[in-house]
C-alpha cells in the first residue's frame, strides 16, 4: 500500500440508504473531485471550487446532486474530500467509477485508519479503537472503546515508555565510560523504578480478563445435572428455541453459545452437555467440553432440578476470579424448594435462586444476580481488552523482571540495557512507534472498507 496516491471508497454500509458517502483522500483529492463538480445552480457566475470546511452543493457530472466537503488536512492527515450523494446503488457505484476512472484507486480496507497512523494522527491502539468503536453494540463496549479512542491508555503506555527511555539513555551512558567504572544510574533507584512498572504492568494486564469480557460478552457457564433444565434456561433467557429441550436426560452434546445483553452488559451464555460420567462416548466428549467451559468462564450458572435430592457441583472453581450461582430450576414443581444445606463452596453473596425455566418466575432475579456477579469493570480507570497488546505487555514485563533480575546479579550496565531496549521494543509495538507491515496488515485487516 502507497501513501501518497489518492484513494477513494464508499464510507457507508452496503446496500441501499438515504444518502451515502463517498471519501476520496490523497495528494490530488481535491483535483479529482473538481473534475466532475459543476455548481448546482447553472447561473452561478462565479468560478467553482470548494470552500475548505464548507458544505458545497454540487452536482457531480450527469449523475447526482450532492454535498461536498473538502478537508486540506482531514482524517487521514492528507487533503480528502467527501461526497454526501443519493444512497442508490447505482449512483454510490457510478460516482466510484467515475472518480477511479479520473486517477483515485479503491481503498484497501482500513486504508483511511491506516494512513491516519502512517501521518500520525492516531496512534496504533487508538486505531484498533476506532475498529473497536465500529464493532461496539453494547454502552459498555462504547466506553471502552471511546477511552481507548482518547488515549488515556495511550498516554499511560508514554509515560511509561519515557521513564524507560531515560534509564536506559543513563545505562548507556555508562558504557561510554567503562574506563572508569562510574554509574550515572542510580541503581537503587533503578531497582525502584523498575518494581512500580512492573507492578503498574500487572495492574493493566490483570484487568483484561474484565476488558475482554466486555468487549467479548461475559462468559457465563449453564452447567448441572442432566435433565436439570439448563437449555430450557437458556431458551428462557433468550425468549428464544435455541437449544433442544428434551425429557431425555442427554440431550445437549455439543455447547451452544449466545450472546445477550442485560443491563448494558453483554453476556456470552454457554449451555452444556449435563455433568454425569457415561459409557456413551460422544457424550462423554460433551461433559469434557462442559467442564472447559466451566473452567474458562467468569460466571458459572449452576442449575440444580429442585424435584430432585440436591447434589454438591462436582467442579473446582477458582473463587478469585469466578463467580458461582446455583439455580434452583422447576419450582413449578415444587411448593417449596428444598434449599441445600450442604457445604459447598460458594464465592458469592447470593443465595440459591428459586427460578422456573417453564414459567419464567425468578428470571428476573437471575437478571439481577447475573449484572451483580459481572460487577461493574467499566468503572475502573482503564482497562486492557486487546489481546495484542496484552501479548505485548507480557512480554514488556518478562524484560523489566529480567532487568530487575540482572540487577540483583549484579550485571554490568550492557547487559541491563539489552533487557531494558528489549523492553521498549515491545511497549513500542503497541502504540506502533515499531511496527512491522505484519501487524499493520493484521491491525488494518479487521477494518472495512472506506474506514
Ligand atoms: N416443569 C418444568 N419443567 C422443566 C423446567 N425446565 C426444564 N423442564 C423440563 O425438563 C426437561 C429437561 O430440560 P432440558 O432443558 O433439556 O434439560 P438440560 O439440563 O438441558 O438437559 P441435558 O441437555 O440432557 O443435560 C424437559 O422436559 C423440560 O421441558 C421447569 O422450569 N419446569
Ligand atoms: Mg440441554
Amino acid at each position: 500500500m502507497r501513501n501518497d496516491d489518492t484513494i477513494v471508497a464508499v464510507a457507508t454500509p452496503a446496500g441501499v440508504g438515504g444518502i451515502a458517502v463517498l471519501r476520496l483522500s490523497g495528494h490530488d483529492a481535491l483535483a479529482i473531485a473538481l473534475h466532475h463538480l459543476r455548481p448546482a445552480n447553472p447561473d452561478a457566475s462565479r468560478p467553482f471550487s470548494l470552500a475548505p470546511r464548507r458544505a458545497t452543493y454540487c452536482r457531480f457530472d450527469d449523475l447526482d446532486d450532492l454535498v461536498a466537503v473538502y478537508f486540506p488536512v482531514g482524517y487521514t492527515g492528507q487533503p480528502t474530500v467527501e461526497l454526501s450523494c443519493h444512497g442508490s446503488r447505482y449512483v454510490q457505484q457510478a460516482l466510484l467509477q467515475a472518480l477511479i476512472d479520473s486517477g483515485a484507486r479503491l481503498a484497501e480496507r482500513g486504508e483511511f485508519t491506516m494512513r491516519a497512523f502512517l501521518n500520525g494522527r492516531l496512534d496504533l491502539s487508538q486505531a484498533e479503537a476506532v475498529a473497536d468503536l465500529i464493532d461496539a453494540v453494547t454502552p459498555a463496549q462504547h466506553r471502552l472503546a471511546v477511552s481507548q479512542l482518547r488515549g488515556g491508555y495511550a498516554e499511560q503506555l508514554k509515560t511509561l515508555r519515557s521513564q524507560l527511555v531515560d534509564l536506559t539513555a543513563l545505562l548507556e551512558l555508562e558504557l561510554d565510560f567503562s574506563q572508569e567504572d562510574v554509574q550515572f544510574a542510580d541503581r537503587t533507584q533503578l531497582r525502584q523504578l523498575l518494581s512500580t512498572l512492573i507492578a503498574r504492568l500487572s495492574t493493566l494486564i490483570s484487568s483484561f480478563s474484565a476488558g475482554n469480557a466486555l468487549k467479548q460478552g461475559i462468559p457465563v457457564a449453564i452447567v448441572g445435572r442432566p435433565n436439570a433444565g439448563k437449555s430450557s434456561l437458556l431458551n428462557a433467557l433468550l425468549a428464544d428455541d435455541r437449544a433442544i429441550v428434551s425429557p431425555l436426560p442427554g440431550t445437549t452434546r455439543d455447547t451452544v453459545e449466545e450472546l445477550l445483553t442485560i443491563d448494558g452488559l453483554s453476556f456470552r451464555f454457554i449451555d452444556t452437555a449435563g455433568l454425569r460420567s457415561t459409557l456413551d462416548p460422544v457424550e462423554a466428549l460433551g461433559v469434557q467440553r462442559s467442564r472447559k467451559a466451566a473452567a474458562q468462564a467468569r460466571i458459572i450458572l449452576y442449575v440444580h432440578d429442585a424435584t430432585t435430592p440436591w447434589a454438591d457441583p462436582d467442579l473446582d472453581l477458582d473463587p478469585a476470579t469466578q463467580r458461582l450461582i446455583v439455580v434452583l430450576n422447576k419450582s413449578d414443581l415444587t411448593p417449596h424448594c428444598p434449599l441445600p444445606t450442604t457445604n459447598y463452596q460458594l464465592p458469592t453473596a447470593h443465595s440459591p435462586l428459586p427460578l422456573s425455566s417453564l414459567t419464567g418466575a425468578g428470571l428476573d432475579d437471575l437478571r439481577r444476580a447475573l449484572v451483580d456477579a459481572a460487577g461493574n469493570p467499566a468503572d475502573t480507570d482503564i482497562l486492557l481488552s486487546n489481546p495484542r497488546h496484552r501479548d505485548a505487555l507480557l512480554r514488556v514485563q518478562q524484560a523489566l523482571s529480567a532487568a530487575l533480575q540482572g540487577l540483583d546479579d549484579g550485571l554490568p550496565a550492557d547487559l541491563l540495557a539489552v533487557d531494558l531496549r528489549d523492553a521498549l521494543y515491545h511497549l513500542g509495538t503497541i502504540t506502533g512507534q515499531v511496527a512491522s507491515s505484519e501487524v499493520l496488515d493484521s491491525v488494518f485487516s479487521r477494518f472495512c472498507i472506506g474506514k
